[in-house]
């Protein structure tokens, strides 16, 4: 049905019937929810009540945008095809400017079908054209804990469709329940509905979210891509043990250093499919010159790292799928040679970064290792000294150790270790020779760098450290 009313200035307002459409079999469905108020403003196909047959839920959409001027219909009712939901003032009726809010007729007590007696000379209602604001869906606008400001203006309209009549593809929740559970990253499937028959409410997804947040389990599916969701590993929660029943213990708060690399450590760790190769380098002619580059420049400590950062960068050239992220579908080439350096601090593990080490030689590198190390240890790194990054080192090689398998610091896709160098006995085709041996640990991506590529790539480390006019090539 058509109505005009006639606005404050004179102008008719069109106002028309939101209507149940086709319910395949059913008919005499429950109205579970109310998606919308007198005087919302309404996109075309957006949700205006919710039906639960015992089957499905199911929304029925406003054939038109406009304002919602009467709902028709209340909690409870039982519709069937054609019954009127709602009369909507049409959009292009309500365009024109003016300055009272949107008043309305109350909802009618019961539900349709429409007085036929409203004819189009039908006395004015107050009604003006002012817009009325797009607010927040209202399913998440009355969350508590929900910012309605931060909010989207309105929740994505969800199709009437065919299959989301059909009960083995629809979660057992309310549109507005989904959109509410889509807009915090939850997945229904996991949450267990308490109301009749099963049904997720809002409130089931609240306390889901509560209680995954008390967890630290992740709550949504994981994502195809890179760089997507961190979800979907459905891990048992984290063993509860209270272990001062088996003897003393000391409880030490983590510092704001280790919470922070801690979650990214786990991210990686769990999103990224990592491999590591590991090589050796025959560093031997290398520390000769670095020993001797030492004494000549006795102010710079002058350590294997900083060889190996130019040997990395002559790497990244030569391999340029190392010097890349993925973003989506895409993976992202670099043309600039940032590399990371691991650096280890009393309250935890640092990555700053050094810019540009193509175009540094081997002395100013190491005055900036120094000088980056120091800052680190002294707290006094920034987040942009950390970021921008193409390639990470982590070199325990003062320390100790023969391998390990470093953790890639995404959204790089690889990273290098670097253990003790020690003599080896290295057959040279006649003897076994005294080399001295730089173990090398490449942890990659193996989304991005194939097997092969990650042995030539370690190889072609290793040559250039154990023939420095290499990189010169
Ligand atoms: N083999 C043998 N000796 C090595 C070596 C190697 N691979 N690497 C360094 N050394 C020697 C150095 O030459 C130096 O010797 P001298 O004291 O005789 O000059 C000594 O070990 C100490 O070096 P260093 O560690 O102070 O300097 P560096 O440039 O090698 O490393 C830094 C600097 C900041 C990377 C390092 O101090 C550091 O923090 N490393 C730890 C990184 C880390 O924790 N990684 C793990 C991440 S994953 O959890």
């Amino acid at each position: 049905m058509k109505v005009l009313f006639a606005s404050l200035g004179g102008d008719m307002a069109d106002i028309r019937d939101a209507k149940v459409p086709d319910l395949g079999n059913s008919s005499d469905v429950p109205v579970i929810e109310l998606l919308v108020s007198v005087g919302d403003r309404v996109k075309k196909d957006q949700g205006l009540v919710t039906l639960e047959s015992d089957k499905a839920t199911m929304e029925v959409p406003s054939p038109f945008a406009g304002i919602v001027r009467e709902i028709t219909v209340k909690l409870g009712d039982a519709l069937s095809e054609g019954h009127v939901v709602a009369r909507i003032e049409v959009e292009e009726s309500v365009s024109a400017p003016a300055a009272a809010p949107v008043a309305a007729p109350a909802p009618a007590a019961k539900p349709a079908p429409a007085p036929a007696a409203v004819a189009e000379r039908a006395p004015a209602p107050a009604v003006a054209a002012a817009p009325v604001a797009t607010g927040p869906a209202p399913a998440l606008a009355n969350t508590p804990g929900v910012d309605p400001e931060a909010l989207p203006p309105s929740s994505p309209p969800i199709a009437f469709t065919a299959e989301s009549l059909l009960p083995d593809k629809v979660p057992h929740a309310s549109p507005a329940v989904r959109v509410f559970a889509r807009e915090l990253g939850v997945d229904l499937a996991k949450v267990a509905g308490s109301s009749r028959g099963g049904r997720i409410a809002k409130e089931d997804v609240q306390a889901f979210v509560k209680k995954v947040m008390a967890e630290g389990v992740p709550m949504a599916a994981p994502s195809a891509g890179a760089g997507g969701g961190g979800g979907g590993l459905n891990l048992i929660p984290w063993p509860k043990v209270d272990f001062a029943k088996f003897g003393p213990v000391e409880t030490q708060p983590l510092s704001r250093i280790q919470k922070l690399s801690g979650q990214n450590l786990a991210r990686n760790w769990a999103m990224i499919p990592h491999v590591t190769q590991f090589d050796d380098a025959d560093i031997t002619e290398m520390e000769a010159f670095r020993k001797q580059l030492g004494e000549e420049s006795k102010d710079t400590k002058l350590t294997p790292l900083v060889f190996l950062i130019k040997a990395a960068v002559a790497a990244l050239k030569a391999f340029p799928k190392f010097n890349a992220s993925l973003d989506g579908d895409n993976l992202v080439l670099k043309r600039y040679f940032h590399i990371g350096i691991a650096v280890d601090t009393p309250d935890g593990l640092v990555v700053p970064v050094i810019r540009d080490c193509d175009q540094k030689g081997l002395l100013d590198l190491a005055r900036e290792l120094g000088e980056i190390s120091k800052k680190a240890r002294d707290k006094k790194l920034g987040p942009a000294d950390m970021q921008g990054g193409c390639f990470s080192i982590s070199s325990l090689g003062g320390i100790g150790g023969t391998a390990f398998t470093p953790i890639i610091n995404a959204p790089e896709v690889a990273i290098l270790g670097v253990s003790r160098s020690s003599i080896k006995p290295v057959w040279n085709g006649k003897d076994f020779a005294p080399r001295l041996m730089l173990p090398l640990s490449l942890s990659y991506d193996h989304r991005v760098i194939d097997g092969a590529d990650a042995a030539r790539f370690t190889s072609f480390l290793a040559k250039s450290l154990g023939d420095l006019r290499r990189l010169l090539l």
